[in-house]
């Protein structure tokens, strides 16, 4: 019975000796978690999330912006990973190399089971003290379930009173360079790239597909639009990921 998966892919990561799976936000999309493009709820809605998510605005105004992270750490804690988070898990398990490589900044690979994730921007659950630098991790704010109307004035460093700020990379800082270097290094080496859930506008992580096609591995986009592809050995799936990567796992490792 044909399935959902044409052969070819099917085959690409069947076959895989070192699987790269890059994600965007669009794979935290069937848990809740809304894609940082679509609009904005509550006091974040008249901002474009591009203005929010850099330095300049948390100085500006850190209580507005850390009230929009935490509400944000909120909406993950409260949602579960989905089932191509699942996949992946269970993909980790049948190739021979698996690495994982996101731009979202939510824990939802670690918490569906998936290791040594590469956060590119980041996480929500690293936030500290935008002075010193000085780790927050575990930081209890009890936001109400509507978006937050008020601001929310961030904590302060215990060691030089500056302020907490959330652990993530804003637009005009530098990824972590342990990170790039760590996803180069998988985007080089790797046979097979899954790039799923992404836009892929946002640089320099958008380079990681593009940068396996260069080295001769084959990359399949799975987004619900179609992405234009360039050529032979990269293949456009279009769908929701929490289907089409359990279709994928199905088709590629039939459970006996
Ligand atoms: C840097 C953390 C050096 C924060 C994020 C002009 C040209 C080129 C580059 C630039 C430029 N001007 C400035 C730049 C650099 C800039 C950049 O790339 N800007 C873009 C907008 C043009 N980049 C930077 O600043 C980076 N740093 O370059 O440093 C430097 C230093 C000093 C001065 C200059 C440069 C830092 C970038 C990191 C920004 N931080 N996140 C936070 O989360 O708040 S990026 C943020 O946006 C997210 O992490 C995400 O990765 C990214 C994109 O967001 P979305 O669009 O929501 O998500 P995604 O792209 O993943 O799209 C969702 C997709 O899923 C869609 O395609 C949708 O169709 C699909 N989908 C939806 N549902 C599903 C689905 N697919 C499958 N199944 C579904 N169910
Ligand atoms: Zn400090």
């Amino acid at each position: 019975m044909k399935g959902l998966i044409p052969d070819q892919i099917t085959k690409e990561v069947q076959y895989s000796c070192h699987l790269v799976v890059f994600t965007g936000a669009g794979v935290s999309a069937e848990s809740g978690i809304p894609t940082f493009r679509e609009a904005q709820t509550g006091l974040w809605e008249r901002f474009d999330p591009e203005e929010l998510a850099s330095p300049a605005a948390f100085r500006r105004d850190p209580a507005l912006v850390w009230g929009w992270y935490e509400w944000r750490r909120m909406q993950v804690q409260k949602a579960r990973p989905n089932p191509a988070h699942l996949a992946i898990v269970e993909l980790a398990q049948r190739v021979p190399k698996l690495t994982v490589i996101t731009q979202n900044v939510d824990d939802l690979h670690e918490r569906a089971g998936s290791a040594e994730v590469i956060h590119l921007h980041g996480s929500l659950h690293e936030p500290r003290c935008f002075a010193c630098g000085r780790a927050y991790a575990g930081v209890v704010t009890d936001l109400k379930d509507q978006p937050s109307s008020e601001r929310l004035e961030p904590p302060r460093c215990a060691r030089c009173n500056g302020r907490v700020r959330p652990g993530v990379v804003w637009f005009g800082e530098y990824l972590p360079q342990q990170a790039m270097r760590s996803a180069l290094d998988a985007a080089r080496h790797c046979d097979c790239l899954l790039s799923i859930g992404t836009s892929g506008v946002v640089m320099p992580a958008a380079r990681i597909p593009e940068v396996a096609l260069e080295n001769g591995a084959a990359v399949v986009h799975v987004n619900v639009q179609p992405v234009e592809v360039s050529g032979p050995g990269e293949y456009s799936l279009v769908g929701r990921a929490g289907e089409l990567l359990p279709a994928l796992l199905q088709q590629a490792f039939p459970t006996s």
